[in-house]
């Protein structure tokens, strides 16, 4: 059996990638509880209790007889993930171990530098250890469109050929991110292109848009088992805030004007897209960039879709336009390309009427966790 592992395996996206892959593959999950300390510090609750790893992964053994292996500590640490990679031996390696919400990391100077130490750093000793002891295993990083801002150009996959004053060449895209953390995720992606050229090791980076959605497969039914999911308005995602406040009667909250653009996909498909790019590994050497979304709306767009389908639940859904806390462009050109994953065979699980009633059908289980304090914005981009 090839062996995963699975950095940040206690995040919303790290579990649930390692739960589905780990009736294929021999999966260690890595996390040090970075993100269960910083949602402490600022008393925020996520809508389910998600047990730590340990105790999970016991749950899924004893509901599918499947093991995960679990090992706490931090990567951003070279002793121990040289440690690990030289111990585990893994083929194929998943970062998630990262900071990963943008107001987090504008909300003062001290988040600004735990963003850019942690990610950085954690990003620099992976590559250092697979370099150093597993120049073979092929690095998956979860980057973030984000990373491109929103040019008034088509956004390419990563690189961009250019003719300037007659002569070619294909550089990386020009990024133009948004917050500190989408620019840590930047200089990720310089850290580990520079790693492909110079130490020749192999790395998929997938840009990936904003995710949505809380169940992943089948076997994921048991409450324990599923993925962190917020809603609050520092670590959750704005498809998912906006159906818990639709459940919770709480005017939907468009930031400024709302026609912000993103590239948006279903939590099933970050797995099938990481799933396609460990099968499909690139040469060693090689810097991949794909871009892990399967459609883009508007900020509008998803506000009147929940707004629809909670209406027909009897919701009463309003939507609201509120002063915008972050520094974006609300009106602007938006046409990122996504073949890289689609001709690797991506199957896209839209976002349809019934993706949206699911989501509402299960927030609606767990409404009494709501907390409305967590949802209006505290925060302003341009305070910092
Ligand atoms: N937004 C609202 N109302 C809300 C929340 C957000 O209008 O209540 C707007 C934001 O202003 C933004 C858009 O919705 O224009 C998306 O916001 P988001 O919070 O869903 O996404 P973002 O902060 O960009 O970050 C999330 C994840 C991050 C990932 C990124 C992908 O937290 O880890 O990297 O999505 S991307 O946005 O493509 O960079």
């Amino acid at each position: 059996m090839k062996k995963v592992l699975v950095l940040g395996g206690d995040g919303y996206l790290g579990w649930s990638t390692a739960l589905s892959l780990s009736k294929d593959y021999e999966i260690l999950v890595v996390d040090n509880y970075l993100k269960r300390k910083l949602l402490k510090n600022l008393k925020i609750k996520t809508l389910l209790k998600v047990p730590e790893l340990k105790q999970r992964s016991k749950l899924w053994y004893n509901n599918s007889k499947v093991a995960i292996k679990v090992k706490i500590g931090d990567v951003s640490n070279y002793s121990f993930i040289s440690k690990v990679i030289k111990d585990f031996e893994p083929n194929t390696v998943i970062h998630f171990a990262e900071q990963p919400s943008a107001p987090f990391s504008m909300l003062n100077q001290k988040n600004a530098e735990l963003t850019i130490q942690n990610n950085l750093l954690s990003t620099l000793n992976l590559i250092f250890a697979v370099k150093d002891f597993n120049p073979e295993c092929h690095i998956i990083k979860l980057g973030t469109m984000g990373e491109y801002g929103t040019p008034n150009i088509d956004i390419e996959e990563g690189f961009l050929n250019l003719v300037h004053k007659g002569r070619k060449d294909k550089l990386l895209f020009p990024k133009t991110p948004g917050s500190i953390y989408h620019l840590s995720k930047v200089n990720d992606s310089d850290l580990m292109y520079f790693a492909t050229r110079i130490w020749n090791i192999k790395v998929t980076d997938l840009n990936q848009g904003p995710v949505y959605g809380v169940e992943t497969f089948e076997e994921n039914k048991i409450l324990g088992l599923y993925p962190m999911f917020n809603y609050d308005s520092i670590f959750g995602t704005v498809l998912n805030r906006f159906i818990v406040q639709a459940v919770e009667g709480f005017p939907l909250t468009v930031y400024g004007k709302g026609e912000q653009k993103r590239g948006y996909l279903n939590i099933i498909d970050t797995i099938q897209c990481i799933k396609l790019a460990m099968k499909n590994s690139p040469k060693k050497g090689t810097f991949r960039v794909m871009n892990q979304f399967t459609e883009t709306f508007s900020v509008n767009e998803l506000a009147s879709k929940v707004q629809k389908i909670g209406n027909e639940f009897g919701l009463k859904v309003k939507v609201k336009k509120i002063r915008n806390p972050r520094k974006e462009l609300e009106e602007h050109y938006y046409n990122p390309k996504n073949t890289n994953l689609l001709d690797l065979g991506l199957k896209p699980n839209l976002l349809n009427d019934d993706v949206i009633k699911n989501m509402i059908d299960f927030v609606y289980t767990q409404k009494l966790n709501i907390n409305r304090n967590l949802i209006s914005p505290n925060h302003s981009w341009n305070t910092f």
